[in-house]
């Protein structure tokens, strides 16, 4: 605690915006200092050098020490990062188009965009592009085995139009989209921890009336929240289950058993008035191996093709709600597989429920609220929780733009009646944070190095860009007694969430495996029309149907031009034949909107209709060779 937080938080006091937080500045420095000592005997997680400052330079040349999976909100994408320089590496499109590798144009990406749209969405999209040109990811999770990463996938919802992805991490591209039935937005998403991945737990966060035919739009009653297990392996639907309330977000715990996710809208209103009415909402508890045993006992409904079944009310033995103030939006699972604390957002508090208490819970031998063993008022507007592995835990406070580290132990002790102040330090942050997130944070092995801040506002953090400001994300140490702030970056609309991985965990490919399945379709095309994809470049005709097939290899395409008639429908596959690491071509037709990339040793493909007469260039796109501008040939489209 620096004399600057001190003063602060007296103005605060003065002003009296939050009690709270006046109680965290008052603390005496003598039990601020005990409690970091039984934070220290706490300690579960690597012991590291108390007050040593850690690099987090990283020099021309040098690598990170970790991969950061950030949302990209409302852009539809995901961005990596390198941590701790905060280097933007790469991004994956997935719920957006994008230009530069052609995601939303390319016949494999549309593919992955299309194959599981609901009949009745596909028939929506028809006249509107065939897919979504829009998407909202907020969760970006990978997989795990046995309580860690394991580098398999990562998954990632789309609020904005109900769908989950999943993105394969040996190529970081997106390889299967699904659409959740049964419910409308989905937000909350959490991986299955133990004993895999398993499952994906999703939450439908507003209700929608079942069925939804355009009856009801003021009556509460027919309004439905909807539970969804993802199967990870196959991108199917497992199980649905509806609930009393909307649900935010999501968790699950270490041992398997149980997942929970928290509920805002007990009083199951479809106004913003009706949503606030009471003081207490839940953190609905499901009970994995009762639901499967239900849906497996053949007590589901189908409901779109979806078990579904029904977790409402005191009697069903599925759910268990546990009180927890207003508004909870965050939860979140501590390293030690022990705690999970649910945020409070329009209360100052967050509450704190041991797991292994929820046996007893579902087996009626004690209360939900008998679970909670601490509530600690923390500052206003709680949002999400980070861990470092040492006992401790770190709380974005939305409203007062403040991180606050708080020790779990401590607030355990104080719920329990005796004389400690749980909170270590409150940190200012720029401005008004959500998500934070420590590295490993979500996994048994956190190590307690790093926290990054997702700021949803940056205001005079930057260089003035126009009325749109970026957002802003500080990089924390927080390996010390002292969160220490350590490098500011802009992001554009909007991190939620992010995921920081120890790069260990993660190994992709440099060059792509010519039996990879994502070009499969342009691999049997090719076998089908006798082409030798690595070979032949070729035009085929079938009717007014046209293939040509092209290999690139820097700095010429295998074709330096070819011949369409006006009308025809014509598909281009493309194979870079270059065996070298970051040796990549693009193919850009021009003034036919036709752009894509094409990595080392893949195939892309791409069709359109050569309704335009003439000639068009062709060149390629991706910076590959000293004579990468002279890439390029001409497309001729005969007049009808
Ligand atoms: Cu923005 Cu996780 Cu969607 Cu909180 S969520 S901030
Ligand atoms: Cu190939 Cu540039």
């Amino acid at each position: 605690m620096t004399e600057d937080s001190d003063m602060r938080l007296n103005r605060r006091q003065l002003l009296g915006t939050t009690v709270a937080a006046a109680a965290g500045g008052f603390a005496p420095r003598a039990v601020i200092g005990a409690g970091a000592g039984l934070a220290a005997a706490a300690a579960a997680g690597p012991a590291l050098a108390q007050g040593a400052a850690q690099s987090y330079e990283v020099k021309p040349g040098e690598l990170d020490e970790y991969y950061v999976l950030v949302s990209g909100g409302h852009s539809g994408e995901v961005r990596i990062l390198g941590l701790p320089s905060m280097r933007e590496l790469t991004r994956v499109p997935i719920f957006n188009r994008e230009s530069a590798t052609g995601w939303g144009s390319t016949n494999e990406s549309l593919k992955v965009l299309t194959e599981n749209l609901r009949p009745e969405t596909r028939e929506f999209l028809k006249d509107k592009g065939g897919i979504y040109h829009n998407g909202d990811a907020h969760h970006p999770h990978p997989s795990y085995t046995d309580g860690t990463y394991d580098g398999r996938y990562f998954f990632i919802n789309d609020k904005a139009n109900t769908r989950v992805a999943r993105i394969r991490m040996d190529v970081m591209r997106c390889d299967k989209i699904i659409e959740l039935p049964n419910q409308q937005t989905v937000h909350g998403l959490r991986c299955q921890k133990f004993p895999r991945t398993g499952y994906v737990f999703a939450n439908g966060e507003d209700g929608v009336p079942l069925p939804n035919d355009g009856r009801d739009l003021d009556n509460p009653k027919a309004y439905q929240a909807i539970f969804s297990a993802i199967d990870g392996d196959t991108m199917e639907v497992a199980w649905q289950v509806k609930v009393d309330g909307n649900l935010d977000n999501v968790d699950a715990d270490y041992q398997g058993k149980y997942a929970f996710s928290t509920c805002y809208n007990s009083e199951g209103a479809v106004t913003l008035e009706g949503s606030m009415e009471k003081d207490q909402d839940w953190l609905t508890v499901f009970n994995l191996h009762a639901i499967e045993a239900a849906v497996k006992a053949g007590k589901a409904e189908i409901l779109n093709g979806v078990p579904v079944v029904d977790g409402r009310g005191p009697d069903n033995k599925l759910v268990r709600y546990i009180p927890v103030p207003n508004g909870p939006h965050g939860i979140n699972t501590a390293p030690d597989g022990i705690h999970i604390v649910a945020n409070g957002k329009l209360s100052p508090t967050v509450t704190v429920m041991d797991v292994r208490r929820f046996d007893d819970m579902f087996a009626g031998k004690i209360k939900p609220e008998d679970t909670i063993v601490a509530q600690p008022e923390l500052g206003l507007g709680p949002l999400h929780t980070a861990y470092d592995g040492r006992g401790n835990a770190y709380t974005t406070l939305f409203i007062d733009s403040q991180i606050v580290k708080w020790n779990i132990e401590d607030a355990i002790r104080a719920h329990n009646g005796e004389k400690v102040d749980p909170i270590r330090q409150k940190l200012d942050v720029h401005y008004q944070p959500g998500h934070n997130h420590t590295s490993m944070g979500q996994t048994k092995e956190a190590d307690g190095k790093w926290l990054i801040s997702l700021n949803k506002f940056s205001k005079d953090r930057f260089l003035n860009v126009g009325p749109l400001k970026p957002e802003c994300d500080q990089l924390i140490d927080i390996s010390g007694d002292e969160m220490k702030i350590v490098h500011d970056n802009p992001t554009f609309a909007e991190p939620h969430d992010a995921t920081i991985v120890h790069a260990s965990k993660i190994n992709p490919i440099s060059i792509w495996d010519r039996e990879d399945p994502f070009f499969a379709d342009a691999v049997a095309q090719a076998k089908a029309d006798n082409i030798d994809l690595t070979v032949d470049s070729e035009v085929v005709r079938d009717g007014n149907k046209v293939r040509v097939y092209m290999t690139s290899s820097a700095p010429a395409f295998g074709l330096d031009s070819f011949t369409v008639k006006q009308g025809d429908e014509v598909t281009v596959y493309i194979t870079n034949i270059d065996d070298v690491e970051d040796l990549t071509h693009g193919f850009c037709i021009v003034n036919y909107g036709v752009q894509m990339e094409v990595a080392p040793q893949a195939t892309a493909s791409i069709t359109f209709k050569a309704d335009r007469p003439g000639v068009y260039w062709y060149y390629c796109s991706w910076f590959c060779h000293a004579m990468h501008m002279e890439m390029k040939g001409r497309m001729l489209v005969e007049k009808a």
